[in-house]
């Protein structure tokens, strides 16, 4: 597939880069660029040679939402032959880590990107929120449940409900972004992460990506046994012998992602 929107590099360090590249619209996901990047993901999930992936936009903006000049004269059939959820949920079934890089706006969609990314890395810059009240309808792609589990229901009523838009800072506080640095680090920031995640065992980081995420769809007790299963299971790779081994033995790991 060739990409219009999207720029994707991958790095020697073992993980990929993928910038939104609509800056005239600030970035708003239509149809084309989510199909896109949908589409680098998977094939980046299966690249032996890539442990992690970025998303980012510019510095004015992650991307403001869903493209609201794509979706203004739709019905709710068209919305619904669309199907735009199909996409969202591949995503959201990607196993490596995903880090996003966010400065500038991260409306509506582009906020919702951000939350099911694993990791966010967000700039002084960052304008977090769920605007979609102001444009007459409501979030669409998981904005009240992830905001809400993230921020709790209050702060997530207030955003979801008004519309308003809060800084790195408050998103730092409220639990939807795990630092924040100067716009020109930002990126920089999430490579050193990334490279630091693609350094680690890939079957461990992998399965226990699935079990942080199996906790927002299940009870403490199902969550428990999945993370206890996927334990067990990291017994049967060579890396945890090795991981165990090396530890003994005083030395750096080799890990063969097996
Ligand atoms: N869609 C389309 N174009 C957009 C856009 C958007 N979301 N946001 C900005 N643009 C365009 C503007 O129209 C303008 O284009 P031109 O007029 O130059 O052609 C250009 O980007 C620059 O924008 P502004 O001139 O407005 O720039 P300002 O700095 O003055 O304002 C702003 C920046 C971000 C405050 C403003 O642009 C704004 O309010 N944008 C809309 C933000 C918004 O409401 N976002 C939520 C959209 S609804 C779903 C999945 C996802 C969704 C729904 C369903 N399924 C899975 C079913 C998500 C829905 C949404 O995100």
């Amino acid at each position: 597939m060739d990409y219009q929107f999207l720029l994707v590099t991958k790095e020697p360090a073992g993980f990929a880069v993928l910038q939104f590249n609509r800056p005239d619209v600030l970035n708003a996901l239509n149809m084309r660029l989510m199909e896109e990047l949908v589409d680098a993901l998977e094939q980046l999930d299966r690249d032996d040679e890539v442990r992690c992936m970025i998303l980012t936009g510019n510095e004015k903006a992650f991307a403001a939402g869903a493209d609201i000049k794509e979706m203004a004269d739709a019905s709710a059939v068209d919305m619904l032959i669309r199907d735009q959820f199909a996409r969202w949920d591949r995503i959201r079934k990607i196993k490596k880590p995903i880090i996003a890089a966010v400065s500038g706006f991260a409306l509506g969609g582009g906020c919702e990107l951000m939350m099911t990314c694993d990791i966010v890395i967000a700039s002084e810059s960052a304008k977090i929120g769920q605007p979609e009240i102001n444009i007459g309808v409501m979030p669409g792609a998981g904005g009240t449940q992830r905001l809400t589990r993230a921020v709790g229901k209050v702060k997530a009523m207030e955003m979801v409900l008004t519309g308003k838009t809060i800084s790195a800072q408050e998103g730092l506080q409220w639990g939807l972004v795990n630092k924040v640095v100067p716009v020109e680090y930002c990126l920089q920031e999430a490579k050193d992460l990334a490279r630091e995640i693609a350094s680690k065992p890939p079957v461990a980081v992998r399965l226990a990506k699935e079990a942080v995420l199996k906790s927002f769809d299940t009870t403490m007790e199902g969550g428990l046994e999945f993370e206890r299963k996927n334990f067990y299971l990291l017994f049967a790779s060579d890396d945890q012998k090795e991981g165990m081994e090396a530890f003994v033995q005083k030395r750096k790991p080799d890990w063969k992602g097996k």
